[in-house]
This record gives C-alpha cells, structure tokens and sequence, in this order.
C-alpha cells in the first residue's frame, strides 16, 4: 500500500498512490497522529511530499515555523516508518539546500560543505536533517530508504500564495490579476537571479522511479540543469496570460540566491532519456489550469 503525505499539495497530487494525506487528515507535526495514520493504513512505501513550503519571502520571515514544522514532520515520518516496517521510502530535500559558496556546479555530495543562503537557511538546515536521519536510519537499521533533491518545481495546484509562494506561482496569479484589472505586473528584485524549473509531474514521475529503484545512500538531483533568468520567466508568463500592461521591477524587494546550478548526471546516469517537460510547455499548462479553476485555487 503506497501512502503519499503532502497528497493535497503541487508534487503530492500529481503522484500515483493508494493514499494520499493533507493537513486535514492528519497533522505530521504531531506524533501521535502520525502513529494513528500509520497503525490503521499500514503502508508499505511512503512517498513523503508533505512539508511547510514557501518562495523566498515566506521563507525569510517565518523561519521559525519553517524550521520547527519540517523537522518534525520529517523526523516523525521517518521515526513512524521504521516502527511500523515500512520497506521503501523517498523523502524530499530541495536544491536550496546546497552551501550558498562552493564550487558550482551543485552535486550531491556538497550539500553539507557550507551555510546555505540567509534567505532560507532554517529550512535548508531542516532539509538536510532529513538526508543525515535517513543516513543514520540506513547504517543503523539498514533500512532502503531514499532522498531526492529537486529544483525549483512549478506546476497545476501549486500554491499561488502572492507574497508567500514560490516565483512562478506567484507571478501568475499577479499577472492574471493585473490583466483583469488592468493595472501594472510589480515583479520583484532585478530579474538577474537564474532558476532551474522542473514540471510537478516530471517530479511525481520521477520520484514514482525513484522509490522503485534508486537504493544509494547519497540522496539523488531531480534537475533539467536547464538555469533561467527571472527576467526570461517573467517574459514568458506574460506572452502566454497575454498581459499587456507595464512591468515595474521592485528592486528593494530581495533577489535571493543568485543561481543554484545543480548536477543531473547522476540521474542521467539512471535515466539517460529521461524526457523532461520544457519550462515554455510546463507554464501553459499551469496557466491554463489556474485559469480553468480559478479562483477555487491554493493561495
Ligand atoms: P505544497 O504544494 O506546499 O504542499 C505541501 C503539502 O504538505 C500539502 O499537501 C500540505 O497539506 C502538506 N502539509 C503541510 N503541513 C502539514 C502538516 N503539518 N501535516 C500534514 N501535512 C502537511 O508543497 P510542494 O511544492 O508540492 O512540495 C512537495 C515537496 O517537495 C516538499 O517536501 C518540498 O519541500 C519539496 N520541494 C518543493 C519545491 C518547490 O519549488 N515547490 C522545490 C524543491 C523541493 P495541506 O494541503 O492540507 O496544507
Ligand atoms: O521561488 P522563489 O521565491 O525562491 O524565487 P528561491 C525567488 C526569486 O524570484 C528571487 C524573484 O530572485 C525573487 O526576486 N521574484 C520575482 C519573485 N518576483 C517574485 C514574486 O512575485 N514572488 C517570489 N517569491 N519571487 C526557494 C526557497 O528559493 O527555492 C525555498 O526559498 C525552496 O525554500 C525553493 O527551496 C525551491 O528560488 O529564491
């Protein structure tokens, strides 16, 4: 029986599962609960997406929260999974885990040579937890449990929170309200900042691979190692919501990490024609279901 956690969320809801959880079925933070969701569904494999996720703004200010909720959720799921014989697990790091001065490009063996960036060091720091526990949990239990590093991810029923969310969410859903009120698109920062964005669904298959058959201790890249400029993503959301009022760039708004260029070819290495789904084809079908559903959207 697979249970997927964060099932309600962008990658969660795109992955393939017996069962899926939100916050509202079971609260992760809280042991006890996770203990009850295990004792009466008994999963085999876990896929675990749940985490408290935000884009560069949410993650400065609340870094409290951030810490606290995803080192819990984290060492609970993995706690609850041992204790209850789950066999497979993958558990999800992000590349903002990666020291923010090291030698580029980003491998999987540099996550610990360094602070990540300020921006979002307490959940970059809870992350890379997650990868020591699993380590630890691996040598100790000798248990096959996994971890995955993807990049930025962007996708249907991600969460377009304006000024918590992620870059491409929020863009969006600002540029589709400034078009239907006909007011300019504020982008934040200089536009310099180069993104790697991989499609939800290329993570949700990606991970579905992973769980059946990566088995290393090192967690593993999901990555286009394709880097996009702000300035280049902002153009292209505009062209496909058809905006056609002005840009105005918030240069006191913070830049964050200048680039986090990350290493796929240990993933190449596994899937050497892996078909990743192009940043312009992964933005239309996002825009188009946020417009299908909006505004019954996450925000
Ligand atoms: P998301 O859309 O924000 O969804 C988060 C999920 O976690 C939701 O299902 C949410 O449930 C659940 N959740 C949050 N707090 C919870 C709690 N206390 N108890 C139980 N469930 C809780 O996240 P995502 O973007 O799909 O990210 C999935 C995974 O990929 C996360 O581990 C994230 O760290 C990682 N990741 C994301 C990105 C990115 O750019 N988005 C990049 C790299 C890695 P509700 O819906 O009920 O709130
Ligand atoms: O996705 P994002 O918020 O976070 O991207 P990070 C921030 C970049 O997009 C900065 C620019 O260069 C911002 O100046 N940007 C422009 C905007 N307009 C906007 C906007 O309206 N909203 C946002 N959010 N940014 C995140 C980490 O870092 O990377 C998370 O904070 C997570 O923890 C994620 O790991 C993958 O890419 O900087």
């Amino acid at each position: 029986m697979r249970l997927v956690t964060g099932g309600t969320g962008m990658v969660g809801s795109a992955i393939k599962a017996d069962l899926k959880i939100g916050s509202k079925d079971y609260d992760l933070t809280n042991w006890v609960a996770v203990n009850d969701l295990f004792e009466k569904h008994k999963p085999s494999e876990v896929i675990h997406c749940a985490a408290k996720v935000g884009g560069i703004w949410g993650n400065m200010n609340y870094k409290g929260d951030f810490y606290r909720e995803n080192i819990l959720m984290n060492t609970h799921i993995i706690e609850a999974a041992r204790l209850h014989g789950v066999k497979r697990l993958v558990a999800f790091l992000s590349t903002c885990v990666f020291p923010d001065n090291v030698e580029y490009p980003l491998s999987e063996r540099k996550i610990h040579m360094g602070p990540p960036h300020n921006s979002n060091d307490a959940y970059a720091y809870a992350k890379r937890m997650c990868d020591i526990q699993i380590r630890a949990y691996r040598e100790q239990y000798n248990l096959n449990y996994i971890s995955v590093i993807p990049t930025n991810i962007y996708g249907p029923n991600d969460l377009f929170d304006l000024t918590n969310g992620h870059v491409v969410p929020s863009l969006i859903h600002r540029c589709f309200l400034a078009r239907e009120q006909g007011k300019d698109l504020e982008i934040w920062g200089t536009g310099k900042p180069l993104r790697e964005f991989i499609f939800s669904e290329d993570v949700a298959r990606l991970s579905e691979w992973a769980l059946d058959n990566y088995e290393e201790d090192e967690p593993i890249i999901l990555s286009t190692s394709k880097e996009t400029s702000i300035k280049d993503l902002v153009e292209m959301v505009v062209e496909l919501l058809q905006f056609k009022g002005k840009l105005i760039w918030l240069k006191e708004k913070p830049d964050g990490q200048y680039r986090k260029p990350s290493d796929n070819s240990k993933l190449k290495s596994y899937l050497p024609d892996f078909k990743y789904t192009p940043l312009y084809e992964g933005l239309k079908k996002t825009i188009s279901w946020f417009e299908n559903n909006y505004p019954n959207i996450r925000s």
